[in-house]
């Protein structure tokens, strides 16, 4: 069988991912329609060798569409999904807008694959930072149980947007030579306030809440509850931007429900689908952000047994978080409904 499919935000930085993925998967397209906002409309972009034009999204734009690809923000999703569903497309949402929704199954196909089939019309597709922590949590879940964790990340800009990218670059050639640097959009570029990125490290990722945590610390911990099924587990995360382009690392602290030994926990990683294991202290290999760039998996090192608490882990996780934390796992989505018995 062959679908229409529908990519929104197809102008953006995870929408460019998706279009190269879904070439590279060889999807079972028969026709693909390219959506942005009023202002990208009428960009050409290359699919499988055709230029493309891209349309702006609107309502109507979904009729006869059987999979439709949301990133275009949450605004976006949430006026155009509920006509893209009444048009009868399966959409699959890479934005913050359904996934605490009760009727929304929120999947990592590693985690969680067999809640897609339960989905209404909209399956959502994890925060960048969540869907790696509980992919390689995981298989340590399965086999031991999970208590608590505590996680510190350390998130690219390309998180924010291709915007992010640029300033980056911008601040760090005016440093470089010397200018004064005129921060422009993160953390937040709603919020008023603005400061540097290169050469520096941003402890707010999001909005702040009532609570101190900000917005993105608060999806962590939420969204790993739910992808686990399992509200007993106790997550605190703080949420950081460094002046990194591709790949969120992240340290994590994960107290488990029994003893293990760390061997195992080694092989169960390496064993693990998605995960690769890069971890050999004796010759300095442990993930990192530029070899995750561009690949698919996610990776993890640093593996150790914490010296507070035998029963507690500490380890690195790193992957592109455009790729398994955006695209991939969207596209990963889609093929599963394309082809459901894979
Ligand atoms: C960041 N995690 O790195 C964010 C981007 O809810 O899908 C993804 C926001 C989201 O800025």
């Amino acid at each position: 069988t062959l679908f229409n499919v529908a990519v929104v935000g197809a102008t953006g930085a995870v929408g460019e991912q998706i279009l190269r993925l879904l070439e590279q998967r060889n999807f079972p397209i028969a026709t693909i329609k390219l959506l942005s906002s009023a202002r990208s409309a009428g960009k050409t972009i290359e699919f499988k060798g055709r230029q493309l034009t891209v349309e702006e999204a609107t309502p109507e734009s979904f009729r006869g569409v059987d999979i439709a690809l949301f990133s275009a923000g949450g605004d976006v999703s949430k006026a155009l999904i509920p006509h893209a569903v009444e048009h009868g497309a399966v959409c699959i949402d890479n934005t913050n807008a359904y996934r605490m929704d009760p009727e929304t199954p929120l999947v990592v196909p590693e985690v969680n694959m067999d809640k897609i089939s339960g989905h209404k019309g909209i399956i959502a597709n994890p925060n960048c930072s969540t869907i790696q922590m509980v992919a390689a949590l995981k298989p340590l879940y399965d086999r031991y149980g999970i208590s608590r964790i505590i996680v510190s990340t350390y998130q690219a800009v390309s998180g924010a947007g291709s915007r992010a990218i640029d300033e980056l670059q911008r601040q760090s050639q005016e440093v470089l030579s010397g200018n004064d640097v005129k921060p422009d959009m993160l953390p937040v570029s709603s919020l008023p306030v603005k400061h540097q990125i290169a050469f520096n490290v941003i402890p707010q990722i999001d909005k702040f809440q009532d609570n101190g945590f900000t917005l993105e610390e608060m999806k962590m911990i939420r969204e790993t509850q739910k992808i686990m099924g399992d509200d007993s587990i106790e997550v605190t995360a703080t949420c950081v931007r460094v002046p990194v382009v591709y790949g969120h690392s992240e340290s994590v602290y994960v107290e488990l429900k029994k003893d293990f030994d760390v061997q195992e926990i080694k092989s169960l990683l390496s064993d693990a689908p998605g995960i690769v294991l890069v971890d050999d202290p004796s010759t300095q290999q442990y993930p990192l952000a530029t070899d995750a760039a561009g690949k698919n998996d996610v990776f993890v090192g640093r593996v150790r047994r914490d010296l507070s608490n035998p029963r507690a882990l500490n380890m690195w996780i790193v992957s592109d978080n455009l790729l398994k934390g955006a695209a991939w796992n969207a596209v990963q989505i889609a093929e599963y409904i394309a082809i459901p018995q894979s």
